[in-house]
């Protein structure tokens, strides 16, 4: 059979979870090929992804949803049924696990997968094959217009045994050179996380009846996929690691062996990693081991400035002093960082806004990230919020129902976040400027006339985010390492 992929998360990165499927169900004899929304002209992805099935003809199409892109995956298929009711629709991902009631309702999707696909899709697809019903544990499906629920299926727990996944589903070319960190590919070294953050999905997973989220694989396993991928991928400019765990370091075992056995077999000298993590985790130890096996970057989720907010409305228990003291360590260590925080929160008012932008600053971080509060279903905060008032279903973002904070209308918030962004471009630059000097000035020429090719993804707007200037800053960084250990 041939099945064609969608991701409707686009934010011009590669995605693991979907090639982690791709690669399962091409091992089982099937086509596949990923429509990659990266590089539909903006805003007109439904004509892109059109053209490419007409292109493809797949007989299945697997569509990998978030709850707030998931009116992306619905646009798209509502014109792929007018043309081609045939097509089958299977939606996966996080959406349709944590909200599978309301993924399989949608009249467009005809089936869904709920937890890890690398198993559940091959199973679904080879019944498909054979024509017989589809009863196979993690698959929701329509017959007849009836909804049919198989059992769930456990989480995989053994994660050593599944296929390193085959970016080359992805244009890497473009990627390596468009990248936030050029030549970057994801290691997804565990899955799942076991804090409880009020506003995440992610304390969730471990009770749908799944068994528990939180795996890790071996550092044999991650080590020996490394070094696949620099097989694979160097001559298309391959050049660095971004893993992509929830909190990368919360196993202390598996972190330092992995660590250990990366900078034994020297690639540290071939590949510069990031990750994202908690703050708490970073101890001198932790940096130093980082540092050592090649962490050039970390990003750590701060979420408010004020910490009254952070611990209890969003529970996350971390004090201004230690994440001051972690900026310090990582500095010492000379590891760059990265911070993001989430504004228009419950109970957030205009100073404690000013007071995450305070805090941001304080820290001095490489790039810091602004993003408006998204209630995504069935979390504690989601639930308050709901019994509180504050969900206005009359203003969406993005598809989105918007939140009033207790103190804020959700339209103030807009102009605040407005502000934000406009100071967030000046910040980058007088990074940019302290770290690059002039030379600033020489790349954003060169990116202007696309001299080093790395306009590639047409969707990334160049200061989204402070993106371009980030892009350079963490490049410029990691030239700088480099030529720092070749003169040792
Ligand atoms: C990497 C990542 C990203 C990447 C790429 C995500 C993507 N889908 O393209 C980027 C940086 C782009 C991203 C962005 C965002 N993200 Co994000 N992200 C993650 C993160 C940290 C890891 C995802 C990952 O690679 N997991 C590892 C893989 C192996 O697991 P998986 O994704 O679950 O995939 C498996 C199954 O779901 C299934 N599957 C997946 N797709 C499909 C498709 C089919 C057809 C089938 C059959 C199966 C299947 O099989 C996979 C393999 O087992 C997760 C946290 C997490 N736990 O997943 C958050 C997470 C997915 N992100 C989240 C959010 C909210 C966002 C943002 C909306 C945040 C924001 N407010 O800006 C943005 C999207 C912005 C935008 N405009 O599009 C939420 C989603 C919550 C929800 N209810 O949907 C998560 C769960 C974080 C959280 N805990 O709250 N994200
Ligand atoms: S630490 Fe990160 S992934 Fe874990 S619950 Fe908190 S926000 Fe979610």
């Amino acid at each position: 059979m041939k099945i064609a992929f969608i991701n409707s998360t686009t934010c011009g990165v590669v995605y693991a979870g979907i090639v982690y499927v791709m690669t399962a169900i091409e091992e089982n004899g099937h086509e596949v090929c990923l429509i990659d929304l990266n590089f539909a002209p903006r805003e007109n992805y439904v004509r892109f992804a059109l053209q490419e099935i007409r292109k493809i003809k797949p007989d299945v199409i697997g569509f990998s949803t978030l709850t707030p892109t998931h009116f992306r995956s619905l646009e798209i298929a509502e014109k792929v049924k007018k043309e081609f009711p045939s097509i089958i629709m299977v939606w996966g991902g996080t959406h349709s696990t944590i909200l599978p009631e309301q993924a399989i309702s949608h009249s467009l999707v005809d089936a869904i997968c709920i937890g890890d696909g690398e198993i559940t899709f091959p199973e679904f697809l080879d019944k498909l094959k054979q024509d017989k019903e589809p009863l196979v544990d993690g698959i929701w499906y329509k017959s007849n217009g009836k909804i049919k629920k198989n059992k769930l299926r456990p989480f995989i727990h053994d994660l050593d045994k599944l296929s390193f996944p085959r970016w080359e589903y992805y244009d890497l070319e473009k990627y390596f050179r468009g990248h936030k960190i050029n030549g970057s590919i994801d290691v997804v070294a565990s899955r799942g996380c076991s804090f409880r953050c009020s506003y995440c999905t992610a304390p969730l997973m471990s009770e749908l009846g799944m068994g528990n989220h939180q795996r890790f694989r071996s550092p044999d396993n991650i080590i020996a996929e490394i070094k696949r991928n620099i097989i694979k991928y160097s001559n298309k400019g391959l050049n660095s690691i971004t893993f992509h765990d929830e909190t990368f370091g919360y196993a202390r075992e598996q972190f330092d062996i992995l660590l250990s056995k990366y900078a034994e077999e020297g690639l540290h000298h071939k590949l510069f990693w990031v990750c994202q993590t908690r703050a708490e985790l970073i101890t001198e130890e932790w940096a130093q081991k980082a540092s050592h096996a090649g962490c050039i970057a970390v990003e750590m989720g701060v979420e408010s400035g004020n910490e009254d907010i952070r611990k209890n409305s969003l529970n996350k228990h971390i004090a201004n002093k230690d994440f001051i003291k972690t900026a310090k360590i990582l500095s010492k260590y000379n590891i760059l960082y990265q911070t993001s925080f989430i504004i228009g929160t419950p109970e957030d008012t205009k100073a404690t806004i000013f007071e995450s932008i305070k805090f941001a600053k304080n820290i001095e971080p490489i790039g810091i990230r602004f993003t408006l509060y998204y209630p995504l279903p069935r979390t504690r905060l989601e639930e308050q919020i709901r019994l509180e008032g504050l969900l206005r279903t009359d203003k969406l973002r993005q598809g989105m129902p918007t939140v009033d904070t207790k103190h804020l209308k959700a339209e103030t918030l807009d102009k605040i976040y407005f502000i934000i962004r406009l100071w967030l471009a000046v910040k980058y630059l007088k990074i940019a400027l302290r770290h690059l000097g002039l030379k600033l000035f020489v790349q954003i020429f060169k990116y202007a006339f696309n001299l080093n090719k790395n306009r590639a993804l047409p969707l990334m707007h160049p200061f989204n985010r402070g993106g371009l200037i980030e892009n350079m800053v963490m490049n410029e960084w990691i030239n700088k390492r480099k030529r720092l250990i070749y003169k040792k």
